[in-house]
């Protein structure tokens, strides 16, 4: 009675052509082609080896996308596909009667989330959550489905502000590069990998037109500023002004042609994202003018001279570290552009003060010189971390929707993927802490809540097992011991440990795990954690300083003297600042770690993730090389392993996909009474049929969509539920089952 949502029969083809093919094969019982199976519930039988080779005949036809149930598998073309994104096709999946009876498509999905949020009986906010490993695709994912929503909800008026007179869409799609220049860079797995979370709400009002939208960003890998990984690069933004910059900003910044930074290995790689005149028009758009940005680009030369500053060491302690001779230039050059006073600039980074005894004496003690490089390190983190909150702030101020302007939203995540390097740290850590959050979001929401409403309404129900992360979570996150909470103790005792000693103290605190691999090969101190999409080794040299994350008092005192525009903002002087300076320079309010905060935040997301409808986007990588046309089984098996695809395609194939309460099918159905099938009148029976025509299956679908539109159109507020596969599932029995595939 109910129509099917997961698009399992064929019907008109986006792309012309096979869907007649297709209908003929289906109707003589023979079976598609492997690359024309849309659908990977269609596969037989569904296992690992059937569903990778479907994949691999698709991929090699040139189709990326296949549904999975209910998820959407994305196979990175690594090449360019430009009529997959047309406008064109994105009209024409919005125009769609049934869109998710067209060919797969990130454009289903955002259609569907689209009427979603349209529904008149019920609107719920929807959000898209793209996965898979880095370089697998997620951020180009989530560019497209901003492009698709600008397109179908575009908003009909235009914004003057900043001098620019243009559509909020148009606004809202420039925020992409200026966050990716300044939040992305080259790595081993990615050229444009992205160093930071971003979560995407897109506000509809109630025309559902997209009114604005607000960005969420989590945890930049800042440290990435000082310190970059051999054969990886700095953020994108650097490479574009030392490239992009005209010869008089070039005298202005002190970038000579070819001049050397530290900061800037593998300049020799030009890569796509090198391109300066994209992120100043972009950034201007927003409403960062020229001599904001200027100010940015300066700040930024800064920077790249800060990281010249070498020092040597020296013999006598209570003598501080010399500059090397090559680097009394970059000092000089670093402090003029950063607008700070030269011998301060060079005090602060080679003398710690401390505050000691009852009279606040002030003591000077000379740094070491790993110290000295350690400070100069975490100036420019400090200055960096700080410039991309206040662009986030910004480019939300530029996009924002007042609050009485929208209605709904649709939520965008895209998060840095899986990592795992021959080098693994703090950053890997939180990084594949996010992946697992995500997984387990996807686990608790699909595979284990679904199964356990069919077993609580005492439906027939074979169970389907699945790879539950929540072991892992409790290793990483979990009460009273775990990996962050024994970083953090180490952190609140503030006792000097060594690497070896804190790879003990993981090892035997959390010995009982399964998910805490045992380190025999390696010879630096590390710990092995098994995590769903692989075991990664973490080395636990610097993991606790990185989790302290300490900011030493006197660089932000600094910074607070500068005189430079942009950094007077950045830094302002706090009144309160000083009074809650401890007599031993510490902070006397305990200062978040890294991982609680990262933590914090992960909740806060996932709060906001369960208020929505969630659909699922997969994305796989086909091969690490980053190549088209080459499918490596090896990689996409393993992928395809850790998101449990297999056990999704089971669920979603052998389940109920439309889902709806019990007092909202009532509410919506009530009205088909007057088609009851004819039963003999039992003592509680109403009278049958009284004069109305006979029930038939084809009278009742006939008799439903005119009923349907009656509803819609006359009772707009009645609740109800939208028919979808992605439904939340009501914590209640009383849940009606339909159309089961
Ligand atoms: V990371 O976790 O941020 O390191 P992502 O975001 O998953 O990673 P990204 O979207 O950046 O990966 O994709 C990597 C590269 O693959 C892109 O720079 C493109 O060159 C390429 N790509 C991805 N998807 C497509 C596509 N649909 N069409 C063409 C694509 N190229
Ligand atoms: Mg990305």
């Amino acid at each position: 009675m109910l129509q099917q949502v997961n698009g399992h029969s064929s019907g008109p083809d986006a792309h012309g052509g096979k869907a007649l093919r297709e209908d003929l094969q289906e109707f003589l019982g023979q079976e598609a082609p492997l690359h024309l199976l849309d659908d990977l519930t269609k596969v037989n039988p569904v296992t690992l080896e059937t569903v990778l080779r479907c994949l691999q005949a698709r991929y090699m036809a040139d189709t990326f996308y296949t549904n999975a149930g209910c998820t959407l598998v994305a196979l990175n073309p690594f090449k360019p596909v430009p009529q997959l994104y047309s406008p064109d096709l994105m009209k024409e999946y919005h125009a769609a009667p049934q869109p998710q009876k067209l060919k797969p498509h990130i454009f289903t999905v955002g259609e569907q989330t689209y009427r979603n949020v349209k529904s008149l009986i019920q609107p719920v906010n929807q959000s898209i959550v793209v996965s898979g490993e880095s370089g697998a695709g997620k951020t180009w994912t989530s560019r497209c489905l901003m492009k698709f929503y600008a397109v179908v909800a575009a908003s009909p008026t235009s914004w003057e502000s900043h001098k620019i007179a243009e559509r909020i869409e148009q606004r809202i799609l420039n925020s992409n590069p200026v966050m990716e220049a300044f939040g992305n860079a080259c790595t081993l797995r990615n050229n444009n990998s992205s160093r930071f979370g971003k979560f995407i709400q897109l506000q509809m009002n109630r025309a559902h037109q997209m009114t604005g939208a607000a960005v969420q960003t989590y945890l930049l890998e800042k440290t990435r500023v000082a310190c970059q990984a051999s054969n990886e690069r700095n953020f994108h933004i650097f490479y574009q002004i030392c490239k992009g910059a005209s010869a008089d900003e070039r005298l202005r910044w002190h970038l000579p042609e070819g001049a050397a930074f530290s900061w800037l290995p593998n300049p020799e790689r030009t890569l796509e994202e090198d391109c300066f005149e994209v992120t100043r028009e972009a950034m201007l758009h927003l409403g960062i003018g020229t001599l904001t940005q200027n100010n940015i680009f300066k700040v930024l030369a800064g920077l790249l001279h800060l990281g010249n500053v070498r020092f040597a060491d020296c013999e006598d302690e209570a003598q501080p570290c010399q500059l090397m001779d090559d680097a009394k230039g970059s000092v000089r050059t670093s402090a003029s552009l950063l607008w700070l006073p030269e011998d301060p600039l060079l005090e602060t980074l080679r003398i710690r003060t401390i505050r000691a005894g009852r009279q606040q004496q002030v003591f000077r003690k000379p740094c070491s010189l790993a110290e000295c490089d350690t400070r100069r390190d975490c100036l420019a983190k400090l200055i960096y971390a700080r410039l991309f909150d206040w662009l986030v702030s910004v480019i939300n101020s530029s996009i924002y929707a007042a609050p009485d302007s929208w209605t709904t939203f649709i939520g965008l995540l895209d998060v840095y993927g899986f990592e795992s390097f021959p080098d693994n740290s703090l950053e890997q850590l939180c990084i594949n802490y996010a992946n697992e959050k995500l997984q387990q979001h996807f686990v608790a929401h699909y595979l284990r809540a679904q199964q356990e409403e069919y077993a609580l309404e005492g439906l027939e129900w074979s169970f389907v097992n699945y790879q539950d992360n929540q072991t892992c979570l409790d290793l990483i996150e979990g009460t009273p011991i775990s990996i962050c909470s024994l970083l953090n103790e180490e952190c609140r005792l503030n006792r000097p440990s060594s690497a070896a000693q804190l790879q003990t103290r993981i090892e035997s605190a959390l010995a009982g795990s399964p998910c805490l691999g045992h380190n025999k090969l390696s010879r630096e101190p590390s710990f092995i954690v098994v995590h769903y999409a692989g075991p990664v080794r973490y080395h636990t040299a610097g993991l606790v300083e990185k989790n302290k994350d300490p900011v030493p008092p006197e660089l932000t005192r600094l910074l607070q003297q500068s005189e430079d525009p942009l950094l007077k903002v950045l830094f302002p002087t706090d009144p309160e600042e000083k009074s809650q300076e401890e007599p031993s320079g510490k902070s006397r309010t305990p200062v978040l770690t890294v991982v609680s905060r990262f933590k914090a935040s992960l909740e806060q997301l996932l709060q906001v993730l369960h208020s929505t409808t969630p659909h699922y986007i997969r994305c796989i990588k086909p091969n690490s090389k980053g190549q088209a046309q080459t499918f490596l089984r090896e990689e996409v098996l393993s992928q395809l392993e850790a998101c449990g695809l297999v056990e999704t395609i089971h669920i979603s194939a052998a389940g109920f996909p439309i889902r709806v309460s019990h007092r909202n099918f009532v509410e919506r159905y009530a009205l088909l009474r007057r088609l009851r099938p004819p039963t003999a009148p039992g003592p509680q029976s109403p009278p049958l049929n009284e004069g109305r025509s006979e029930w038939s299956p084809q009278a009742a679908e006939a008799a439903l969509q005119p009923l349907l539109q009656d509803i819609l159109r006359t009772l707009p507020a009645l609740p109800g539920a939208a028919a979808t596969s992605g439904d939340p599932v009501e914590a209640t029995p009383a849940t009606v089952h339909c159309g089961r595939t």
